[in-house]
Formats: C-alpha cells, structure tokens, sequence
C-alpha cells in the first residue's frame, strides 16, 4: 500500500490529524500538499494534546519524514515557531524537507486578507486571516514567491518589487493603508534563509525515489472536500484543491501511483465560516454537539457551525476523490441522543434532489429530507472492536455506510489515540 491519500469528507475539522496519527506507524513519509497554517489538527497523545497548523500531522511519529510539498503556501516564521514549539517538547522535526517551488506567505498577503474580508462586509468568506487566498492568487498571478528565491537575493527583490507594484497601489488608494517596503520584505525573507537551506529540496524527486524504493508515503490533506476552490461551496471554499487531485498536482506524484483514498467524515457535520450548509442546526441540537464535540477551531477559536449528517456530501465526496475507504469519527459525541436524523436528499423549493444540486443558489435554498434512526445512551468510547457498540450504534454506522459510497473502515470512539474501532 505504498501511495494513500487521506482527505476531508465534509467541510473541514472531520479528525484528519488523528486519523493520519494511527497510519503514522505503518508510514516512512507524510507529506502536506495544500493550504497552509489556516490547517489545524488536533492530535491526542496520552496526556499531551498537540495542534499543528503548517506541519503534518504525521511529524508526530518517529521516523515519519514529514514533507510539505509543492501545493502548499508557507508562512516561515509560523514553520520555525512550530518546529521550535515542537522540538522544545522532544518531537524530533530534523527530517522535515520543504518543496523548493513551494510559495512563500508574506506580510502583505496577511494584510490583504485581512483588509479584503473587512471591506467585503455582509459577503465575508470568514477566512483564518491568515494569508492564504491572497498568496494563491499571487501564485496563478505569477507574482508569487517561491521557497528558491529566498536563496538568491537580485531575483528576490525583483519578484518582490513586481509583487507590490500592483498591492502597494490597491493598499493606499483602495484601502487607505500604508505603503509596504520592498525593503522590509527583502530582508525578513533573507533572515530565514541560511536555517531553511538545508530542508529545501526537490520534494518530487524526494518522493518519487521513496515510492521506487518500496516506502510508504501518506499525503495528507488540509480542509476538505467542500472546501475545495473547484469542488466546495465557492466563493465559500479556501483557495487550494483538498480533494485527493489536489495531492497529485500539489506534489508531483501521478495518480496512477496512488493506492488507497481515505476520507474522514465525521458522525455528524460542521463548519466554520460563511457559505451553504442545509443541515446546521440553530436549535439545543447544535449546542449539544458543539459543547460535546468540542467544535471550536483549531486555528482560530472559533464556535464551528453543527448540523446532522449528510449522506448527499458523502456521496459526493466518495466520487469526487475515488474513496476506497472512509473512518468515521466522533461517534461518541452522539450517544445520548434519542434519534438521529441523517440527510438523505434535499427538498428545493418543491424539487426533490437526491444528490448536492449543481446550482449554488439551489444548494443555498435546500431543505434537508431527514431519516430518523434510533440513538443509544452506553458510554462507547471504550469500544474496539464493532461488536463491541450497543445495536443502535451498529445499525446507524451501517445505515450512513449503505447511504455513502464507500466502506467505513475505522470508527473514531474519543479524541485519544487507541480510541479507535479499526473493521477492514
Ligand atoms: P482561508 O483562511 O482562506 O483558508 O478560509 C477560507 C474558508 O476555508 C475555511 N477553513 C477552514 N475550515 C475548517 N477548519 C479549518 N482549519 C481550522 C481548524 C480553522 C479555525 O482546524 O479549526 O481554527 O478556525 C479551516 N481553514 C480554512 C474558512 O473557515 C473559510 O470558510
Ligand atoms: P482536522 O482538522 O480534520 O485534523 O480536525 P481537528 O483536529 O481540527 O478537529 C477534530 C477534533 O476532534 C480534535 O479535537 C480531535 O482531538 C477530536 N477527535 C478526533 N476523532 C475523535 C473521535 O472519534 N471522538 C471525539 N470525541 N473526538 C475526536
Ligand atoms: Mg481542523
């Protein structure tokens, strides 16, 4: 099984960083292929709690070569705080290697985000804030700043002149800000530069040789499916491909390489930021699986929106990555429920959509159709095998199975690691 790629199902916050953990000691590489610190997965180890923005998740495990590749946007003083956070709790980070044609994250793309979202107004995306689109459009802009220039200084200014030309002017005339200095730029991407030369490389390569050799590498994705700029709910996505395309071009490996497609979806739905999501729930519900569940954002902080599962979104993610398996997660955050309603199609204005509508207005406007299914109170998250959930557990988990296009392998019980019911 040398090349899986592990994505998200819904909108995000699905448990993808737990969920690479358990690979992680079957796994030699992991690599990050899309988006950048606006990522955040929440990894449960014994007593520590860990939570990763720009580095894989997979960086936890020992002698996991963490890469991030070249579909990934880099914010470089968040990378050293990372590493420097996680080497001070004796997580060994000397293996990393980043792509040399990975784009670089400045100062004027935070700027920009943040300016941009509050000139939008009622039309926010409710983005992290942290740069992300503002460096994705200067990459398809061909302005961007790539990991290499940052080792040849002429070629860095010239391509960090050309860059704020055109942002300088929108700053001040448009957004009545100040001007940024190419200067100031210039030298704080130089700082980093002799510390980052010996992790920069040619991650294609990198890659390609560890497959040739019989290594087993996990491309890891950031947000998900719905989130995807070609896929998800646009303009209410981030600016990267989360969907398993996105792991090929995001890191020069051909999908003719790839083995295996894990998605994880969660028991339920939920999301942060604006944008479509016809099963939220506004009632004591969403409160219920908000408090249980823990939905807060990782990066942010955040209350994420809750809402029921919805078997139209795993579908439609089963087809558009080619899932071959799904880990289900938080199971336990819906004991104590009576019933559980599941999302089986949409009601639009009187049309019945069994699958998402391709009209954004439509899936604005879906009502979701619900089927009820019976809830259990037993405490599961002692559970690890399937005969070990109460009935009603079994039934529901085979019930969202039948409805989503691909076997649930593995069924999340609690944050930690082990809690974890593995089937295939
Ligand atoms: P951006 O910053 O340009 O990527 O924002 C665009 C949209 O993408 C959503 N987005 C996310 N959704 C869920 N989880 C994400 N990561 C963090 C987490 C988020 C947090 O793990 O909790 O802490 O708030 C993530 N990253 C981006 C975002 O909400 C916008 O809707
Ligand atoms: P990611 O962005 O997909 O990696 O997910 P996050 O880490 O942002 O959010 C998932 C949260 O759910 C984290 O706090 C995990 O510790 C937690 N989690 C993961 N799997 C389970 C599970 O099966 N049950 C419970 N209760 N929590 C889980
Ligand atoms: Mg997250």
């Amino acid at each position: 099984m040398p090349a899986i790629i592990l994505i998200g199902a819904q909108w995000g916050d699905e448990g993808k960083g737990k969920a690479t953990d358990l690979l992680g000691p079957r796994v030699d590489y992991v690599v990050k292929f899309n988006g950048g610190n606006n990522a955040g997965h929440t990894v449960v180890v014994g007593d520590e709690k860990y939570a990763l923005h720009l580095l894989p998740s997979g960086i936890l495990t020992p002698g996991v070569t963490p890469v991030i590749a070249n579909g990934v946007v880099v914010d470089i003083e968040v990378l050293f705080d990372e590493l420097t956070a996680l080497s001070s709790r004796g997580v060994d980070v000397s293996k990393l290697r980043i792509s040399a044609n990975a784009h670089v994250i400045t100062q004027y793309h935070r700027t920009l985000d943040k300016v941009t979202e509050r000139f939008l107004g009622k039309r926010q995306i409710g983005t992290t804030g942290r740069g992300i689109g503002p460096a994705y459009a200067d990459k398809i802009n061909r302005v961007g700043i790539r990991m290499q220039d940052l080792f040849d200084e002429n070629i860095l200014r010239q391509k960090v002149e050309g860059a704020l030309d055109q942002k300088n002017h929108l700053l001040l005339k448009v957004y009545n800000r100040r001007a940024i200095g190419v200067d100031e730029i210039v030298d704080d991407l130089l700082s980093y530069a002799e510390r980052l030369r010996p992790m920069v490389t040619d991650t294609a390569l990198l890659l390609h040789q560890a497959l040739d050799a019989g290594d087993t590498v996990l491309f890891e994705g950031g947000q998900a499916t719905m989130l995807d700029v070609d896929h998800g709910t646009y303009p209410f996505v981030t600016s990267s491909n989360a969907t398993s395309g996105g792991a090929i071009t995001g890191s020069g490996i051909a999908p003719n390489r790839v083995d295996r497609v894990i998605a994880v979806v969660k028991a339920y739905t939920t999301r942060v930021g604006a944008g479509p999501f016809p099963t939220e729930l506004f009632d004591e519900s969403g409160e219920f699986l908000r408090s249980k569940g823990f939905e807060f954002g990782t990066t942010t902080g955040r209350p994420r929106r809750c809402g029921w599962y919805d078997a139209p979104i795993a579908r439609y993610t089963a087809r558009i990555n080619g899932v071959t398996d799904f880990v289900l997660t938080k199971l336990d955050v819906l004991t104590g429920l009576e019933t559980i309603p599941v999302c089986v199609g949409y009601d639009v204005d009187g049309t019945r959509f069994d699958e998402i509508p391709v009209s954004q207005s439509d899936f604005h406007h879906a009502t979701p159709i619900y089927e009820e299914f019976p809830g259990w109170t037993e405490d599961i998250t002692g559970a690890r095998s399937f005969d070990d959930l109460p009935k009603a557990a079994q039934d529901y988990v085979l019930a969202i199975e039948a409805m989503s296009g691909a076997r649930i392998s593995a069924i999340g019980v609690g944050p930690g690691r082990d809690a974890i019911v593995v089937r295939h």
